[in-house]
């Protein structure tokens, strides 16, 4: 099977400004033209008239569109995979688990458009009804990032679609192609789909400049980022400007506390996985790690073991593990940090480069552990790569302490067999993150869950729970079927 049949040709795509290389050998994988600001407000406008159409289908309706979407994303799970780890050069287990989470947000989606509730509110006036519905919003701008080249977008644009708003979608210009496909698979849905007003979905290329078109533009009525929190700060205050929403997703700097109780074989698997996996790149990977002094030496000389071992390579050999970094600029800066932590005095284990031979022009890595007696500057950035900041520590209250202490409130895990502890990390006093673990690792969250953290991260929710209420708008009404016109708080205004 190929994406051919959905309008999707990768040979065809072979003009354009923006090219783009596979990360495993450095190759051109094809390009696309970038997105003019004419084509943009032309796209905007469309999308506005989609909407427009698109609100007043029943949302069961906008379901089906998204279960049948989801229906095709399945059909070509292994040829949508196969081009993230071509373009993003993840691993083929976790790209296919990329598009699992495009399929399973599909599913949440599509049970979603039957359960947009409102309430129903006890009116304090007689012969009175007083209520809250939810309504479409208007167009969502999405921009992504190229770790989560599909997933991101999908988490919005499947709830967006049943929430009954049109989308406008900007990805990395780093994964344009995997955009692309994915773009393609809907298009081909929507075209035979009688209810889905044509520019329902849009997609737009190109840097930051095309961007900020779109962040600035009144006609976005939700702009959900994902990104850098120096990207988030800039998409914040411009969307603040104009009134917009902004649903924002950015820097993570995960901690994980392994207490004196922790299981050891369940804790090294963990850590290896939350800071290997997809080489470092997840908002959600495992940056500093500290452990009870009790356990030190003993997770230390395992986690040596486990990093020294990892199967580093083609992320398309299945028996690989960590595949490469996207590119240069993210070796040299995974190297000035740790070149950085080496000055402040750590010390570190790994984080060379790995050569592979025929793939000399992809970046591999051993992943990185740094030893540290406190924290240092580089600690409190997000360097997006395998890079971890392992401390000891004496008391858990301290533990939890450092793991707020940063700007960012992604994800957090705590390794414990001990109750109290494991309440103490959970509650009002723990762990300041919007995600907090017991017994797994910071990254990985299932789509049924609001995904989103804290601080600098943002304060965004999106995928599951409540996340949808981001893509409508509330509307609280007030029904008088008396034939007296009462006022609230007893309030009297009589004109005679
Ligand atoms: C991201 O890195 O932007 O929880 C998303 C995880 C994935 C999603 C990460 N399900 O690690």
């Amino acid at each position: 099977m190929s994406l051919v049949t959905v309008g999707f040709d990768l040979a065809s795509l072979t003009t354009g400004d923006i090219a783009s290389y596979s990360p495993i050998d450095g190759r051109l994988l094809g390009r696309v033209a970038s997105t003019t600001t004419s084509e943009l407000n032309d796209a905007l406008s469309q999308s506005v008239s989609a909407f427009h159409q698109w609100r007043t289908v029943p949302a069961p309706r906008r379901g089906e569109l998204v279960r049948l979407f989801g229906a095709v994303v399945r059909k070509h799970k292994a040829e949508l995979a196969q081009l993230i780890t071509l373009e993003a050069g993840k691993v083929s287990s976790e790209a296919a688990g990329e598009v699992q989470e495009i399929i399973d947000i599909c599913d949440f989606a599509v049970g979603l458009s039957r359960q947009l509730y409102g309430l129903t509110i006890t009116s304090e006036r007689r012969e009175h009804h007083l209520l809250e519905r939810w309504h479409p919003l208007g167009p969502v701008g999405v921009i992504t990032a190229f770790n989560f080249p599909m997933a991101v977008w999908a988490w919005n644009a499947s709830l967006a679609l049943v929430c009954g708003n049109s989308i406008v979608w900007k990805p990395s210009e780093k994964t344009p192609l995997t955009a692309c496909a994915l773009f393609h698979v809907l298009n081909a849905v929507c075209a035979s789909f009688s209810d889905a007003p044509q520019g329902l979905s849009k997609l737009i290329q190109g840097d930051r400049t095309i961007g900020e078109h779109l962040v600035k533009d009144r006609r976005v009525t939700l702009l959900s980022a994902t990104g850098s929190t120096r990207m988030g700060r800039e998409v914040a205050a411009q969307v603040a400007r104009r009134f917009g929403r902004s649903l924002l997703e950015l820097g993570g700097n995960n901690a994980m506390i392994v207490s004196p109780s922790a299981r050891e074989d369940l804790a090294v698997r963990a850590i290896t996985f939350s800071v290997a996996a997809t080489t470092g790149q997840r908002c959600t990977t495992l940056r500093r790690l500290y452990i009870h002094e009790s356990k030190y030496d003993v997770i230390i000389s395992r986690l040596k073991k486990a990093f020294g071992s990892l199967h580093i390579g083609n992320p398309l050999s299945d028996d690989v593990l960590v595949g490469p970094l996207i590119d240069e600029t993210a070796f040299n800066t995974m190297q000035q940090s740790l070149a950085a932590a080496r000055v402040a005095g750590a010390r570190i284990t790994y984080g060379e480069r790995v050569t592979m031979a025929g793939l000399s022009n992809g970046y591999y890595v051993r992943p990185a552990l740094v030893e540290l007696d406190s924290m240092i500057d580089v600690c409190k950035e997000e360097t997006f790569a395998p890079i971890l900041y392992v401390f000891r520590y004496r008391h858990l209250e301290q533990a939890i302490a450092q793991n707020n202490e940063v700007a960012q409130g992604l994800s957090s895990s705590l390794m414990t067999q001990d109750l109290s502890e494991s309440e103490r990390f959970l509650s009002a006093e723990g762990s300041d993150c919007g995600i907090a673990n017991i017994n797994i690792g910071p990254s990985g969250a299932e789509i049924g869950g609001a995904f989103g953290g804290e601080k600098e991260t943002g304060g965004g929710r999106e995928a599951g729970s409540d996340s949808w209420k981001a893509y409508m708008r509330r509307q609280t009404q007030t029904i008088n079927y008396s034939s007296e016109l009462p006022l609230a708080q007893g309030v009297k205004f009589d004109i005679g």
